[in-house]
């Protein structure tokens, strides 16, 4: 068997999503999820102009070789453009083994570990009592597990708190960055007192998870982490800039709250300090920015060795596609610990029809064989490329912060 068309999609049904469909010459059709927010059309043009015609005529049975062939072939290693391109085609290569085999791909990874894999929801609010009544529907739901967000009083705009229409956060909202602005010691003050709300309220039988979105210090992080260690958080998300893995002992010999990184890493070296030092307990590196399920489940053999489990990253930026092979992985692996889950805005259903299910908290990606999303390439058609970007981050001087 050989691989005969090699194409990519860009459209927007409900954001903008970049899709591999890969097909071969027994007529298997595989896909892969190559999103990379507000960066789409770099990835489109990666695979586009430098990896779609590399694929033509290679056997889709022989996904370490054709990673290997695409990581080392490029001699430019790691950084997300590249590494979200081979994700692509690697999650589509499994994709096409499963359906080969007739089983799903979390089979192939030497089958479930777990009945299903605990996903974590977003309650947000604009205040406290909005964010409160948002974290009652998850409950009502079955959620086990809830981010907690809410704006920071005298901020403008808080990260992961809507600011547009509906329940499901976007902040790629705009054809430009909007711009925000940031000062961490009111943030500092107010985010111990959104945990005491909800403990309050809804007790101690709920994990709750919070993203700092690396805006603190290292110091700043240390403390917020000992300030939280009352209300026992299942993790803080990303405390400092994530790039910086030294900054993680000084967390680390501050707190004991658990401490996950990761969303903006895409190779195992970006986490080889992270894990072998024990730096962090939860490694949130995703399917689709990280060199796909070949690479990610190396990642997380090394955490096994260290007392690491995964978090994935699931935001409403990786496609169906993406968190049906996050599934099949967490499935499988046994160092899992959570997988977030934002859900996808409409009309992204038209466009990716997936198998995968939720019930009381858990998800399973479904027994159909491959990875279990069909794309629709005529419904994507509908809904062409949008500009969107995400926003970014002032000081009150003016100077730039981290998002
Ligand atoms: O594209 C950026 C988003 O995926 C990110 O801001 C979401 O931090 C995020 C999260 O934890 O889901
Ligand atoms: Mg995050």
């Amino acid at each position: 068997m050989k691989i005969t068309d090699a194409r990519v999609v860009v459209s927007s049904p409900g954001r903008n999503y970049v899709t591999l469909v890969l097909e071969t010459s027994d007529g298997v059709v595989g896909v892969g999820d190559a999103t990379l927010n507000g960066r789409e059309l770099a990835v489109a043009s990666y695979l586009r102009d430098h990896v779609c015609p590399l694929l033509i005529g290679r056997d889709p049975a022989r996904i370490e070789d054709t990673w290997q062939y695409l990581y080392k072939g490029a001699y430019w290693r790691r950084g997300p453009v590249g590494m979200t391109a081979i994700a692509a085609v690697d999650v589509a290569l499994w994709d096409i083994k499963g359906k080969v085999a007739g089983l799903p791909v979390y089979e192939l990874l030497g089958g479930a570990s777990r009945s299903g894999v605990m996903v974590y929801g977003h309650a947000d609010g604009h205040d406290v009592p909005e964010l409160l009544d948002r974290f009652a529907e998850y409950l009502e739901q079955g959620y086990k597990a809830v981010r907690i967000q809410a704006a920071v009083p005298g901020v403008a705009k808080t990260y992961g708190v809507s600011v547009h229409d509906g329940r499901i956060y976007e902040p790629a909202n705009s054809d430009r960055p909007e711009e925000g602005s940031w000062e961490s010691s009111a943030y500092l003050d107010f985010a111990p007192t959104v945990f005491e709300a909800v403990r309050e309220r809804f007790g101690f039988g709920v994990h709750l998870l919070h993203d700092v979105h690396h805006r603190l210090t290292p110091i700043e992080a240390a403390r917020l982490g000992r300030a939280l260690e009352p209300y026992r958080p299942f993790w803080i998300e990303d405390a400092t800039p994530a790039e910086d893995q030294s900054a993680f002992r000084t967390i680390r010999a501050h707190t004991t709250t658990p401490l996950a990184v990761g969303e903006v890493l895409n190779s195992i070296w970006d986490v080889q300090t992270l894990i072998t030092e024990r730096l962090i307990d939860y490694v949130r590196m995703s399917v689709s920015h990280s060199g796909g399920i070949s690479h990610l489940r190396k990642v997380y053999a090394l955490a096994e060795l260290f007392g690491v489990r995964s978090g994935a990253h699931g935001a409403g930026d990786l496609s169906p596609i993406a968190h049906a092979a996050a599934l099949h992985l967490d499935l499988a692996i046994p160092n899992f610990g959570i997988q977030e889950y934002m859900g996808h805005r409409d009309p992204a259903g038209e466009v990716f029809r997936s198998t995968y299910s939720f019930a009381d908290g858990y998800m399973h990606p479904g027994d159909v064989p491959g990875i279990g999303v069909e794309f629709d390439e005529a419904a994507a058609a509908r809904f062409p490329y949008e500009p969107r970007y995400l926003p970014v981050n002032r000081r009150l001087d003016g100077s730039m912060h981290d998002w």
